[in-house]
């Protein structure tokens, strides 16, 4: 063989009218493209490795599908990568495109097939990767220069002990300007030691929290700049729980790397002032939060102990005071909601003014402990995976029909946004995307759905066919979730002596 090329690819998804969702600029690049594109060696053996990355919600027509047709001179690995349960049907459709067109050797990887059991449509010529590519990638790609991929990488565990210090190559320019903004999404650390109960990240990464060396991130950093990307993601979930997490900011401070960043915090950082002043130091623009709810009773009941509405107002001034724009994320639709109590949710945070708010609609997500026990109630009601995307009802809710539950998310943007735009005192910046935040959800299109001006290319009908002849279904049935081997479960009782400290102190 002369070549290897390697086609990732970011899957979108299948709106309502069954379009396939791209849009003319997108949010941000997708973090897993350029993470997976960067532990792919130049050679595997002597066989020379090229890579071509597809994030599909910024790719305007559909000339990228060539890459997906046999090439003579070449041998093709297709890989599906960071796929989602709401994009599980463009994954298959994608893989099923490229088998009738001649590819061998398909994959399909991320926190879908890492969590749901996708036995059903396995060992029909497409490979399902059910662990962290940093155990898995290297011999995926060594399989297909030998010539064959087996059905299934991974089962005997999903996550990593030790992570190793891979640096991220960032977009080139072309790719950077396909986005809003030159955004480059970072993973420094994983994993986390709460166990809430609608939460797949525990699942993805498990409990057990990992890194790799500060080096790596800071060399990432740096080349980031080099390319021209203005503002990092750290993608982590949880940034204040990450040990090595001041010596990075220290590096970053006095490295002076001169990028902007976003990070996200669990609510327990209101207890921690120092760290936010450091956060504010090394240049953090916007902490993200998951508040969820302002009912300590109903955090309880979905496991999130450790969130104390009371102390919420802290995080807000303590962000304000070290220059950080305080997010905070919401969830409506638990199942004590009702329309009062959405309006009244809204009027606590707006007395609250955190300067960016996100909202989701509660969705039980395949994978989770929370999908499991409403599976088990007969409480799920949406068959098509495309729809668990936290943007529709998906179960039947005790006092929220489906139109009012998704019209509510929307008035949630609308009137949020509307308050801060009457509240003035915006920076420019700030301005913009609160005017932006308010006109795309007043179209009902969801403001971290993936970009700006929709385009409609191709639907799901001009793939119906190839799902059938290849996965024999029309829909993928709804999964049952994947069991943890015995040792992700013994990695994650690693956690659990951390864990149960973390929520003892929360609970105070
Ligand atoms: C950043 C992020 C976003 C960003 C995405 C920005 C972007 N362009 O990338 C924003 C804010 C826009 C976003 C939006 C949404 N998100 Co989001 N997001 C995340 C987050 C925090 C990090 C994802 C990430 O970049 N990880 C870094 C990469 C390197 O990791 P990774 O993708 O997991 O890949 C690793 C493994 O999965 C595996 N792997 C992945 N692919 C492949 C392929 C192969 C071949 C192999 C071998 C291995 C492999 O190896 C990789 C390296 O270890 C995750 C939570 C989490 N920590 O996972 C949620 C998460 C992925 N999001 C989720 C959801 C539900 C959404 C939304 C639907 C919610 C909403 N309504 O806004 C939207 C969907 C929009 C969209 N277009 O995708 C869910 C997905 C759950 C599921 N099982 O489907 C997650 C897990 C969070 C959660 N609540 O549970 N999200
Ligand atoms: S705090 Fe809860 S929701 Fe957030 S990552 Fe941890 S377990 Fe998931």
């Amino acid at each position: 063989m002369t070549k290897l090329r390697v086609v990732l690819i970011k899957p979108s998804k299948y709106a309502i009218d069954g379009s396939v969702e791209r849009f003319k600029k997108g949010y941000m690049p997708n973090a897993t493209l350029w993470h997976i594109a960067s532990l792919t060696p130049e050679r595997i053996g002597d066989v020379p490795v090229t890579v071509h990355t597809v994030d599909e919600y910024v790719w305007q027509d559909l000339d990228y599908l060539r890459l997906l047709h046999h090439d003579p001179d070449v041998t093709t690995l297709i890989a599906l990568v960071g796929v989602q349960s709401h994009q599980f049907h463009r994954a298959l459709d994608l893989t099923a495109y490229a088998l009738h067109h001649g590819v061998r050797h398909c994959i399909i990887g991320g926190p879908h097939p890492m969590t749901c059991d996708t036995t059903s449509l396995q060992g029909r010529g497409v490979s399902f990767a059910l662990a962290e590519a940093e155990l898995i990638w290297r011999e995926i790609l060594e399989d297909a220069v030998a010539g064959e991929l087996r059905p299934v990488y991974g089962a005997e565990r999903r996550w990593a002990e030790q992570l190793p210090s891979v640096v991220i190559n960032p977009p080139s320019s072309t790719d950077l300007a396909r986005y809003g903004a030159p955004i480059l999404g970072l993973y420094p650390v994983r994993g986390c030691p709460y166990k809430c109960n609608y939460c797949s990240v525990i699942k993805i990464s498990g409990r057990q929290v990992r890194s790799p060396d500060i080096e790596s991130t800071l060399e990432s950093l740096r080349r980031a700049k080099r390319a021209g990307v203005k503002l990092i993601m750290f993608v982590s979930d949880n940034f204040n729980k990450f040990p090595g997490v001041r010596e990075l900011l220290h590096a970053i401070i006095d490295e002076d790397i001169g990028l902007r960043f976003f990070c996200q915090c669990d609510a327990q950082i209101a207890k921690d002032p120092e760290l936010i002043a450091l956060l504010g130091r090394a240049n953090c623009v916007e902490m993200f939060v998951g508040i969820e709810s302002f009912n300590r009773e109903v955090l309880k009941a979905a496991g999130k102990h450790h969130n104390h509405p009371k102390l919420y107002a802290e995080i807000i001034r303590l962000c304000n005071e070290a220059g950080i724009r305080p997010h905070f994320s919401n969830i409506i639709g638990f199942d004590e909601d009702n329309e009062d109590e959405i309006h009244h949710h809204l009027g606590v945070l707006k007395s609250l003014h955190p300067r960016v708010a996100s909202f989701y609609i509660l969705t039980p997500i395949p994978g989770t402990e929370q999908y499991d026990d409403f599976r088990k109630k007969g409480l799920i009601t949406e068959k098509n995976l495309d729809r668990f995307d936290a943007t529709h009802s998906t179960w039947s809710h005790s006092n929220l029909a489906r139109e009012r539950l998704e019209k509510m998310l929307y008035h949630c943007y609308v009137d949020y946004y509307g308050f801060l735009l009457k509240a003035g005192g915006l920076s420019d910046e700030e301005l913009r995307l609160v005017v932006y935040y308010r006109y795309i959800a007043a179209q009902r299109i969801h403001p971290m759905s993936g970009g700006v001006d929709r385009l409609r290319v191709d639907s799901a009908a001009d793939y119906s066919d190839l799902r059938r002849t290849v996965y024999d279904i029309d829909i993928a049935p709804l999964p049952d979730s994947l069991r943890l081997s015995s040792h992700d479960e013994t990695l994650n009782r690693q956690a659990d002596w951390r864990s149960k400290r973390h929520i003892e102190l929360a609970s105070i």
